[in-house]
């Protein structure tokens, strides 16, 4: 049983809010893809924050705000060594995966992309790492190549290889799917960018809630992250690059705490990775987001993965058993999430019957268009997995679906 690889019953009773029913059924939460629920950890931290130890950082000499500081940095610790960065000069705190794509576009591709030059995108992002490039494009005359994907969901590293060029300055890829679960294999895509000079950016959104990561490792430029979706606060998040990079990268926002001295004539900036981080910062966020990682650090993450992968494995093969179900997305390599539609029912009907059987869902396009145009699909449903789903949760997916299916068909 996936259970036993981790003391499951201990985790679950980890998330208050899974105690509470909807439309009279206990609630089963398959959406941690969109956000996750939350643990006592990472709640108890920013009460605790709130009620004890709020300050502005970087700022007061008194003991409140110097305590607040540690705190904060304490959190830029953690996530250099949850992702294994060389140093906290590498750790910018942002809003969440958005923002720091939108920051490297800003900032790197303004100073370092100009008209004729080309960035690679997988036919699999997520809006958020497609538009600022379009924007880029629009703005300075960049190419946008798509690196296109077969009907498994899976990127060819031979068409990669055929794709860069000199031309080639950025490619930007998720490390996994949001919209079909996809791992992609990032370590030897930036061997390849590499290969022709071009800089590598990985949108980890979706990967950091299941596996390890590590940014040394995989020698990617960038790696973008957002805590909500790993058990973390909204509002928070970190963009990962190379100190040497964010070194001679100019200011994304300009303001307070970015600052080394201003006079009218001129500004020096601060010290990184401070230069990236304008304006009183989303304290109680990123100290959420430490306890968010400290509670995966302590299940471990190879055992994560394990738990979540044998719950996957198990959803597909009841899925599989419904006649009329077609799983989108069925890579080699797939993290906790599956997403599929029902011949002949909208996903939107569908999610909204699940959701008087108590189960969170969603049905959508998933802010991944491109990928329901391959797959000629107007939406999907996605059920996405985390260390507080199990069996019973996958059991009742089951049976709401076949209640659904006898309801619109
Ligand atoms: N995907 C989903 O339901 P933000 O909103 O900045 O925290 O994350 C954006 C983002 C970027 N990349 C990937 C791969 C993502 O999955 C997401 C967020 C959510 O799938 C909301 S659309």
């Amino acid at each position: 049983m996936a259970e036993t690889l981790l003391d499951f019953s201990q985790v679950r009773a980890q998330f208050p809010i899974l105690e509470q029913t909807e439309n009279g059924h206990p609630l089963v939460y398959l959406d941690g893809g969109a956000t996750s629920q939350k643990p006592l950890q990472v709640i108890e931290a920013i009460d605790t924050y709130y009620r004890k130890q709020n300050a502005n950082v970087h700022r007061g000499v008194y003991g409140l705000s110097e305590r607040a500081t540690e705190l904060y940095e304490g959190a830029r610790e953690i996530s250099r060594g949850f992702l294994n960065a060389r140093s906290t000069k590498e750790i910018v705190f942002v809003r969440g995966t958005t923002e720091a794509i939108n920051l490297v576009a800003h900032s790197w591709g303004r100073m370092n992309l100009q008209a004729g030059d080309e960035v690679i995108v997988t036919e699999m992002e997520h809006h958020s790492n497609i538009v600022p490039w379009q924007l880029l494009r629009d703005q300075l005359g960049i190419r946008l190549t798509v690196l296109r994907m077969n009907d498994l969901g899976e990127v060819c590293m031979n068409a990669l290889k055929g794709l860069v060029s000199e031309k080639t300055k950025l490619l930007a890829v998720t490390h996994m799917s949001n919209a079909l679960g996809t791992i992609n294999p990032v370590k030897e895509m930036a061997e390849i960018a590499h290969s022709v000079g071009a800089k590598v950016l990985v949108d980890g959104a979706q990967a950091t809630p299941h596996m390890q990561v590590d940014v040394q490792d995989l020698d990617c430029d960038f790696y973008a992250l957002s805590g909500h979706k790993m058990y973390g606060p909204t509002g928070i998040g970190v963009l990962y690059a190379k100190e040497a990079l964010l070194e001679v990268m100019p200011p994304y926002q300009g303001g307070g705490d970015m600052i080394y001295s201003v006079t009218f004539e001129k500004t020096e900036y601060n010290v990184l990775p401070y230069k990236f981080e304008a304006g009183t910062p989303n304290i109680a966020g990123a100290i959420g987001l430490g306890a968010a990682m400290q509670f995966m650090q302590s299940i471990g993450l190879d055992r994560i993965a394990a738990y979540e992968a044998e719950l996957l494995a198990y959803a597909t093969e009841r899925l599989k058993e419904i006649e009329g179900v077609r799983i989108i997305g069925e890579a080699e390599n797939k993290g906790g999430v599956i997403s599929f539609v029902l011949e002949g029912v909208h996903p939107h009907d569908m999610a909204t019957l699940m959701d008087q059987d108590g189960l969170a869902v969603r049905a959508s396009h998933h802010c991944a268009m491109p990928v329901m145009q391959h797959f000629k699909v107007p939406a999907t449903i996605r059920a996405s997995l985390g260390v507080y789903n199990n069996r019973e949760d996958i059991d009742r997916l089951v049976a709401s679906i076949l209640d659904a299916k006898e309801m619109l068909l």
